[in-house]
Parts: C-alpha cells; structure tokens; sequence
C-alpha cells in the first residue's frame, strides 16, 4: 500500500522561451505538466510513497513523461500505453515576471488519458487516492470513471480532492455542477477561493465555501497569496464510524491506514466542527504560480499521511507550494523534510 495514489492526464508542457502572446512566441522549452502526477512528484521527492496512474500514448512523449515521472521516484507501473492514441500536449505563454497572465493552449481532445474509464485503469492500493476535476472534463468515460471512483464504500481510501476548474475545458459542458458533485464524495477537498466564485458563484469568504460544501471532513480553501483555511470535522465518540474524520489532520496520532477505516466524510451528529484554522502564506517573488496549487496540496497531505496538526498541514502546503512558485515549470523539488520540519517550526512573526 502506497501512501499516496493520483490519477490523472499528463501532458508534455511548452514553456514560452519568452513573454507575449502565443502567436509571437518563436520557442519553447519542454516540461512536464499534470496536476495529479505533480502531487506524486512532489510527495515522492518529500520521500513519501507514491504512485501515477494514467494512460500516455505508445509515442516518445509518452516515454518522456513515463521516465521523467519515475525519475520523481514515482511508481508508474499504473501507467498504461495506448497504440491508437496520442499523448496530449499544452502549450503556454507568460506574462512578464511576477504576473499570472497567461494563455494555455491543450492538444489533448482524444488523447490517450482522454480514453481513461471504470475497467481499463487499475488503481491499486493507497492511503490517500488523489484526484482532480480536470479528469472529469476529459471526456464521458473519465466523468464515469471519475463518478466511480468517488462514490463512497466500505474500506474506500481518503479521496482527496483537488477541484481545479479548467474554464477551458468545460467549454460545452456544465463543469460547476460536476465539480460540486464531485467535491461532496471526496473526504479531503480543495478549492480556491476565486475558484470557488468562478464555479459556483460562492461570495463570502472561506465560511461561505464551506456552506455549500458541509460533506468532505476536510475541506481546504485556498486564499492565493494570503494563506488557506482548513474546516476539519471531529468525530465525537471514538469507535463511531466517524472517528475517522478525527484522524485526518487533527495532530497527535498518525492516522489509520485509510483502506482499512475510511473516514466518513459526512458530517453526522457525532461529529462536530471547531473553528477553521486560518494559516498565512509567507510571501515569495513568484515566476510562476502554475503548479503551485498541486505542490500545497501535496504538502497538506503530508501533513495528513504524518498525523500533523492541521496548522502545521497548511504551513507545509504553504512552503512546498513557495518552492514551486519561484521556479519556472509545475514543478521544484520540496525543502528536504528536515529543513522543512524546521521551517514550518518557525514563530508566527518569523514565518510571515
Ligand atoms: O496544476 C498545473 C496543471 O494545471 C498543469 O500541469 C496542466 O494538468 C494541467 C491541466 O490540465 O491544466
């Protein structure tokens, strides 16, 4: 049993070799995207057990993204090759420094992680099954895929959830109402803020997302620069089936080996919620904020995996995700857990 299981499409990503407008950029330099297997990079090099799975094409890009993930230290024994198919590719431009301005553009329509679906994916055994929205954007088998995969069960792994609305690719598609489907199966959930405004049209702040996500026994809300808000449930009694929810992030016991005792994610009447726990983000000089989401997120499972308390979950989010937002690609490899540990250690006026 690996800690932590993600599925989702990778792609080899283009990065502008230049600001301006993708009709302007004369090259680019190859990288890897995916947010699923950027949390499985970034939990491996952090020397957590993780695993990818997906569906690349039989082609050399499909080789690049198998070898660069593995060279992560991520087991991609999962990952199946698909003769007829493609693996997708995206493009990207960058605003000049410091700003998120940018275009994307996907060649991924009928790509070989497009073809996912219940019966030709094997998951395997984790503590933690990572999965993200864009997978249900895909196509119709990935929606069924993704709707399988987040249906509760006994003996379930902790289904974190990172909600990631990609306007892009729900173009024909209602994505809000999938998204929130989604989000209310999943035990551990992650939303931004804005994100959470674009989707659902939710106003109001963290306590606002909250309201219209009361299901998951962790729900993360990401505040970009400012820091995030984690709403954790507790169980009451000890033994209830609810107990589970206690263990997630709430700090002193590691948690249980998730397939064995899933976490409820419904909060029951045995379960209730202390305050949320705000913590800041420490403030960098940001190249690029793609990938960050996945690297905080990654982090804040960590946290989870080790039993940390949950203020300690965020701060650990909060660096691996500084790591990532001051290098240009998805992905910049964690503090190394000692440094981190020391880091996240620090006072509150110092870490600011
Ligand atoms: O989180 C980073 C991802 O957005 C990027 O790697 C590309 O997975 C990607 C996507 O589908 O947008």
């Amino acid at each position: 049993v690996v800690d932590v299981v993600s599925l989702g499409e990778s792609m080899v990503t283009f990065l502008p070799t230049r600001p301006g407008r993708l009709a302007d950029v004369p090259s680019f330099d190859r990288a890897i995207g995916g947010a699923e297997s950027n949390v499985a990079c970034v939990l491996a090099a952090a020397g957590h057990s993780a695993r990818w799975v997906s569906r690349v094409g039989a082609d050399g890009f499909g080789d690049h993204l198998v070898e660069t993930i593995g060279s992560y230290g991520v087991d991609v024994s999962g990952v199946r090759r698909d003769a007829l198919r493609p693996t997708g590719v995206y493009f990207r431009t960058a605003g000049e420094r410091g700003t998120s301005a940018h275009e994307v553009a996907y060649y991924r329509m009928g790509s070989a992680a497009s073809a996912m679906t219940v019966g030709n994916v094997e998951v395997g055994a984790g503590r933690v099954l990572h999965l993200s929205g864009i997978t249900a954007a895909l196509s119709d088998g990935c929606l069924e895929l993704m709707r399988s995969l987040t249906a509760r069960y006994e003996g379930r792994p902790l289904v974190s959830f990172d909600v990631n609305h990609r306007a892009g690719l729900w173009r024909d598609a209602d994505g809000a109402e999938v998204l929130l489907e989604l989000a209310r199966g999943a035990d551990v959930v992650f939303v931004g803020e804005d994100e959470a405004e674009e989707a659902w049209g939710v106003v109001g702040g963290p306590e606002a997302v909250r309201e219209l996500l009361p299901e998951p026994a962790v729900l993360v809300v990401k505040q970009g620069g400012e820091g995030a808000t984690a709403f954790v449930a507790q169980a009451q009694a000890a033994g209830s089936r609810a107990a589970g929810a206690a263990r997630v992030g709430a700090g002193g016991t590691p948690p249980a080996r998730v397939s064995e005792t899933p976490p409820t994610a419904t909060p029951t009447s045995r379960t209730f919620e202390p305050a949320p726990t705000f913590e800041p983000a420490p403030t960098v000089d940001i190249v690029s904020t793609t990938g960050a989401g996945d690297a905080f997120a990654a982090g804040f499972l960590s946290g989870i995996l080790r039993g940390l308390p949950v203020n300690t979950s965020l701060r650990t989010g909060h660096l691996w995700a500084a790591a990532t937002l001051t290098a240009p690609g998805d992905l910049a490899a964690p503090p190394s857990r000692a440094h981190a540990d020391r880091l996240v250690a620090l006072d509150e006026h110092t870490w600011e």
